[in-house]
């Protein structure tokens, strides 16, 4: 049987993690995409000469023509722009809206077929814009977020429980910003729910709330100290969870950025929800009830995207 092929659209920092991680684990072969030329072709060529050592065949091809995404399997699209100091996700707006408009068409054109995920910031209105422009089915274009901001919270938690991070789960809902919904009720060690944990004093209700805000300001946290762009190494691995799940049929439950239909009292619009993805792609939403509270941090947190997505048909008319 013929290997998967992964197209990566933006060979950046997250693209070039993403192709690495793709080839370490043979998920199957490689295109890298980027309207630079010659920096796909030379990730490509680094991440091919790296097999040896690594052991993996991987085919690794850098392109410049989204021919070369022909018949993919799966597209991660991390093309645009990243913060820098002192910038919101939302800063990027206006400038990655239109990186959307081409990779939508050309995704659509080449690699019809194929599983999207999108990592592009603003996240949650990209993932939107890219769905709109491309025309591709919901079920097939998601958005990570939530694997990545519920990744941060397991490890915090980890670091203050002092307890392996495989034994954490944790749940990120909402958009991706600063509104982003971490539910500790839904969080666990071993299964043992965060506010149990609490009463059980093994933490704070204080440290818990710092550690809450701190998974909020985890992007913003890296990019202070980084000072030149975004986190890659941590929206990679989390991306490439969400596209194994897909190419092997796993059937995982993780929190993405998908199309809600009525889902949790979302209607028409991308947010971070808990589903399950298998060879269907967004197989299934699961729609949790939240408490008085909960519901209250998650409408905020909607009504932030909306704001996002008016923002985007402002500036696309085409899109409204
Ligand atoms: P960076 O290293 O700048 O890579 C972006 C790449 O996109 C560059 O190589 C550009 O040449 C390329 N590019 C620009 N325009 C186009 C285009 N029209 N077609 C194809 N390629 C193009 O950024 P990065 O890899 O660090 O981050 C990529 C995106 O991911 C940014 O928007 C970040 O804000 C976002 N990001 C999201 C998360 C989430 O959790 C959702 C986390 C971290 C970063």
């Amino acid at each position: 049987m013929a290997r998967p092929k992964i197209a990566l659209i933006g060979a950046g920092q997250i693209g070039g993690t993403l192709a690495h991680l793709a080839a370490i684990k043979e998920l199957g072969d490689i295109v890298l995409f980027d309207i630079a030329e010659g920096t796909p072709q030379g990730k490509a060529l680094d991440i091919a000469q790296s097999g040896p050592s690594e052991g993996f065949d991987a085919v690794m091809k850098g392109a410049n023509d989204y021919a070369d995404i022909a018949g993919a399997d799966v597209c991660i699209v991390t093309a645009g722009v990243a913060r820098k100091p002192g910038m919101s996700r939302d800063d990027l707006l206006g400038i990655n809206l239109k990186v959307m408009k081409s990779v939508g068409e050309g995704i659509a054109k080449h690699a019809p077929n194929a599983f999207v995920i999108c990592i592009t910031n603003p996240l949650d209105a990209m993932v939107w814009a890219l769905r709109e422009f491309s025309g591709m089915p919901h079920n097939k274009i998601v958005g990570m977020a939530g694997v990545l901001d519920s990744a941060r919270f397991r490890h915090f938690l980890s670091v203050e429980f002092n307890c392996s991070m495989r034994d954490v789960t944790a749940f990120v809902l909402g958009g991706h910003g600063d509104t982003m919904v971490p539910l500790a009720r839904y969080s666990t060690v071993g299964g043992i729910p965060l506010p149990d944990l609490v009463e059980m004093g093994w933490t704070t209700q204080d440290k818990l709330d710092a550690i809450i805000q701190r998974t909020r300001d985890g992007g913003a946290e890296i990019v202070g100290l980084l000072k030149t762009g975004s986190a890659f190494y941590a929206p990679a691995t989390s991306a490439i969870e969400m596209a194994e799940a897909y190419l092997k049929d796993q059937k995982r439950m993780l929190p993405c950025a998908a199309y809600c239909d009525g889902e949790l009292g979302v209607k028409g619009m991308y947010v971070g929800v808990p589903t399950i993805i298998g060879a269907g792609g967004i197989e299934r939403i699961a729609d949790i009830k939240m408490n008085a509270a909960e519901q209250a941090m998650f409408d905020k947190s909607v009504a932030a995207v909306q704001g996002l997505v008016a923002a985007c048909k402002e500036i696309d008319p085409s899109l409204a």
